[in-house]
């Protein structure tokens, strides 16, 4: 399929499942460094009360800001840069990539929009890689609502409830998973194995770099860089 019949269907659904995106001997060579960065058992990194508020946890690493040069290869990835220019047009940039660790029996993510959509093309187009298959009996598969990126406002309700309509997607190792910032999303509880996801999130031309400073979950706006609730939205 061509790069602009994905980007039409990217914005019908809000989001993109392709299999097979990525080399898997790069997947590969990224999952080790992941893995050696982590370590058996690393810390928590959020505060306890996002931890219990926002029913999420995951740990993020940052490995651009040390450099790694196998993460620089996804962010050139030709066809990954195509399809970015087909849905986004040209002048677009990247946030640096971000991968989140979730150890074993950990919340997952709930329902949330990366950024408020108070201001519709206001938005972050997150580009996740995966370097492991999510194997269902493990939990942690992605949940989106097609459409959702054009209704708003995330309703107020249980942070992890099932919404109707909602589609659950299960990425294999070397699958790109394309998710625009104001779709509705969560990532399910992980089992007895931790789960690894890569977000190379990028944003059109003229939108700020840290427009996902505040989430919407469906009962706060949470801000990550003051670790502070700027908004209850619980009934
Ligand atoms: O880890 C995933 O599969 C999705 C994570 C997510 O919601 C995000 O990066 O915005
Ligand atoms: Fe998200």
């Amino acid at each position: 399929m061509n790069v602009h019949t994905l980007a039409e269907r990217l914005w019908c659904d809000g989001y993109l499942h392709l299999e097979n995106f990525f080399d898997l001997d790069l997947m590969d060579r990224l999952h080790d460094l992941i893995l050696a960065h982590y370590g058996p058992d690393p810390e928590h990194f959020h505060n306890q009360e996002f931890l219990s508020r926002a029913a999420t946890e995951v740990i993020p690493w940052f490995p651009q800001r040390t450099n790694v040069a196998a993460f620089e290869e996804v962010a050139e990835h030709p066809s990954l840069c195509a399809l970015t220019d087909a849905i986004l047009g040209s002048g677009w940039h990247s946030q640096e990539c971000m991968v989140m660790f979730s150890k074993p029996g950990s919340k997952g993510q709930a329902w949330h929009q990366d950024c408020p959509p108070d201001i519709p093309e206001r938005f972050n187009l997150n580009r996740l890689i995966y370097t492991e298959d999510v194997d269902p009996d493990n939990g942690g598969q992605v949940v989106v609502v097609p459409g959702s990126h054009r209704r708003g406002l995330l309703p107020v309700g249980a942070p992890h409830g099932d919404l109707p309509t909602q589609v659950t997607l299960q990425p294999a190792k070397g699958s790109l998973v394309l998710l625009h910032g104001h779709a509705y999303h969560r990532v399910l509880p992980v089992g007895d194995r931790c789960r690894v996801s890569t977000n190379y999130r990028c944003v059109p031309q003229g939108t700020p770099l840290d427009i996902t400073d505040i989430c919407v979950y469906r009962t706060m706006r949470y801000q990550f860089s003051t670790n502070r609730i700027v908004q209850e939205r619980a009934s």
